[in-house]
């Protein structure tokens, strides 16, 4: 592995359009701090770049739906995103944002030295302009309907129905969002960075020379580039944004992917104006950009071409893109609310960070999209964090504390058994380093865990409080040797949950704290004093948990409300049609399941006319008993039908629910049975 001096590494802006989600942190922000803590331990140079992205579309729509501007927008969700990160312990080295000055400056003047450079090539095309507006839509804004699934709320750059991303000029019955009007198409000129131009060298670099990429990330590139790149526009008609730096760019701005990626090196300038260059210049710094699968294509093609382009940058050494992680079974969505909210997380678990961001990397999306559930937080937490690494550590400190008056006893001569232990875990330096340096963090993760196993299986195994009685010197030796595997675990477990480590390393008062004590048995000297242990970690009970997915569920049914859409009123009537309708009131005398017939129900309904049976298929939706006694609508003069071999004489009125639940209809007050409905 190539040797480096120093490292970058960037991660992703996040939209200041909304507050951040377990998915945030589990794609970009607990991997790249895990990576950024690994490096600092090992005493390396490290700046990790962090920052909110607040341009773009997304957050012009937001300000528009809620009335305000989008500065309005972005300074509310910066503050909320900085301090979730700073609430869950994301070690930025700075934390900015791409309406600081800097950003604006450096951005605008990036642009201009390619401009000059000749790198980008001017095309004027048609694009759709609101003339009740005075203004050319983005994608986001037009809306229409889908030429493939035909569904009519369809955006002009991807229908959410069908999935399918399209072209404003795809759109069938195209419509301005802002105004409603149907827009125009007219001429407008942007600045595009010819990507084609860029394909072999980038073909060369990242094909052939960075071939151990993640293969998710590997095979996206490859697929990008054998598709053939074409040119993309870095300008758009908007508002919002870097002003365009050139004559004729009136009224227009940098793509917010153009202007982001160069957030990375505003903020580096903004940390460190005097040495920025060392960190994105100097072929000995590597770059590591961590960011979530949607933004592979722009920082492996775009950001490396426009930094080609300049020509005085480093490229990215790696760029460890995770999947998706889903919140039990479907998606995250900020726009539907299915998220688990960090803020709203730290609210209902003051103090549970690290057991977030266990859950988060145990079960990391590394190689494929992962599943979030209450049930698997709740587990991992009992069974791995309490029952494990809390557990052994708690009854090391408080072994030491009662039978040595809380000080480190002297260490023994190593028995056979512990040398066994030991040799499971002197390699753990070097494992946790090989997968960490592959950006492979779960399974580092799974190495720090292992060690607290092997520490609660040896005090099992070793039993010291049977021993306390006949020979005092081995019970000594034992707790020694758990208390030096106790300082491992704070080691190994720094990177990933650094409060646990902070508050072990405060009980163990730990002299020292590197990185290569990493697998050794003489961490804390004979005598060295120890504090009161305190609890790592608490277990979570079925009722916590259950809250937490009921609050899923009411998001679910909010959302189903919010979505549904009443059908179309069917073809007009006369009078006349409807009279020929008997709707009657009838009660419900008797009322069972069909057998074999999952769906019917066969009910005697009292019709005042000496009764009559009628079967209905609504037997997902009520128990007979629910039934039994109750008014129900039918209509009386329906042509019988015969079911399951059951004659019913009538239909019993539902209303059918936007999920297909089915609510039988009844009368207000009762009437007498037979009654008319009219
Ligand atoms: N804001 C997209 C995203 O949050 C974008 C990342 C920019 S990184 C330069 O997915
Ligand atoms: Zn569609």
């Amino acid at each position: 592995m190539k040797h480096f001096k120093r490292t970058t590494i960037t991660t992703a802006l996040p939209y200041a359009n909304g507050p951040v989600h377990i998915g945030h942190l589990a794609g970009v922000y607990v991997p790249a701090d895990i990576y950024a803590r690994y490096l600092r331990l090992k005493g390396e140079e490290v700046i990790m770049i962090g920052g909110s992205d607040e341009h773009g579309v997304p957050i012009t729509i937001k300000a528009k739906n809620e009335g305000i501007t989008p500065q309005d927008v972005v300074d509310r969700y910066h503050a909320i995103i900085k301090k979730s990160f700073e609430d869950f312990g994301i070690t930025f080295d700075i934390y900015s944002r791409t309406t600081s000055e800097t950003h604006r400056k450096t951005a605008s003047e990036y642009f201009k030295k390619l401009y000059e450079k000749g790198e980008f090539i001017e095309k004027t095309s048609e694009q759709y302009y609101d003339q009740e507006a005075q203004q050319f839509l983005a994608d986001r804004y037009i809306t229409g309907t889908c030429p493939h699934c035909k569904n009519e709320h369809a955006y002009g750059d991807q229908c959410e129905a069908c999935g399918t991303s399209i072209s404003p000029l795809d759109l069938i019955n195209p419509k301005s969002a802002l105004t409603g009007s149907t827009p125009v198409l007219k001429e407008t000129k942007h600045w595009y960075l010819p990507l084609d131009k860029h394909e072999a060298w980038l073909r060369e670099w990242i094909l052939n020379d960075h071939k151990e990429w993640k293969p998710n990330v590997y095979g996206q590139c490859k697929s990008w580039i054998d598709l053939g790149l074409q040119p993309r526009a870095v300008t758009r008609d908007l508002d919002w944004g870097v002003a365009v730096p050139v004559p004729g760019a009136e009224g227009k701005v940098l793509y917010v992917w153009f202007d982001a990626p160069i957030g990375y090196i505003s903020n580096t300038i903004e940390l460190l104006p005097d040495t920025w260059e060392t960190w994105w210049k100097d072929p000995e710094t590597r770059l590591v950009h961590f960011i979530g699968k949607d933004n592979i294509v722009f920082h492996c093609i775009m950001f490396p071409a426009m930094l080609k382009a300049d020509g005085s940058y480093i490229l990215p050494e790696n760029v460890p893109a995770n999947e998706f992680l889903n919140l039990e079974g479907d998606k995250i969505s900020t726009s539907k609310n299915w998220a688990v909210w960090l803020h709203e997380y730290l609210q209902d678990f003051p103090g549970k960070q690290d057991v977030l961001r266990y859950v988060l990397t145990a079960n990391a999306p590394e190689t494929k999209d992962n599943d979030f559930t209450w049930k698997d937080f709740q587990a991992r937490n009992n069974n791995e964090l309490v029952a494990i690494f809390g557990n052994f550590v708690n009854r090391a400190l408080v072994l030491t504390h009662k039978y040595f008056a809380g000080k480190v006893p002297a260490a023994g001569e190593l028995t056979d058994y512990d040398r066994e232990t030991l040799q499971e875990f002197v390699n753990v330096k070097g494992e946790m380093e090989k997968l960490l340096e592959n950006y492979r963090f779960r399974d580092a993760l799974k190495e720090a865990m292992n060690l607290a196993r092997i520490g609660n299986k040896y005090l099992a195994d070793t039993e010291p409080w049977k021993l306390a009685k006949t020979d005092m010197a081995r019970v000594a030796a034992i707790m020694n040797f758990s208390l030096q595997i106790t300082a491992n675990l704070a080691i190994a477990f720094e990177p990933f949950l650094p409060f646990t480590s902070a508050k072990l390393r405060k009980t163990l008062t730990m002299p020292s704290f590197n990185w290569s004590d990493l697998g050794s048995i003489a961490i804390l000297p004979n005598e060295h004093p120890l504090q009161q242990p305190e609890l790592l970690f608490e277990k979570i009970e079925d009722d916590v948990v259950a809250a937490q997915v009921q609050k899923l569920l009411d998001t679910k049914k909010a959302n189903e409300l919010n979505n549904y859409k009443a059908p179309a009123v069917r073809e007009t009537i006369t009078f006349d049609d409807f009279t020929k309708l008997d709707i009657r009131v009838g009660t419900v005398k008797s009322c069972q399941k069909v057998p074999k017939a999952d769906k019917l129900l066969e009910f005697t309904i009292d019709d005042g006319l000496g009764g009559r049976t009628i079967v209905s298929g609504i037997a997902a939706h009520y128990k007979p008993e629910d039934l039994l006694g109750k008014q129900v609508c039918f209509i009386a003069n329906l042509a019988p039908r015969t079911l399951k071999g059951i004659t019913s004489e009538g239909m019993i009125l539902s209303a059918e629910n936007a999920d297909g639940r089915l609510a039988v209809i009844t009368p207000l007050s009762e009437v007498l049975p037979g009654s008319e409905v009219k």
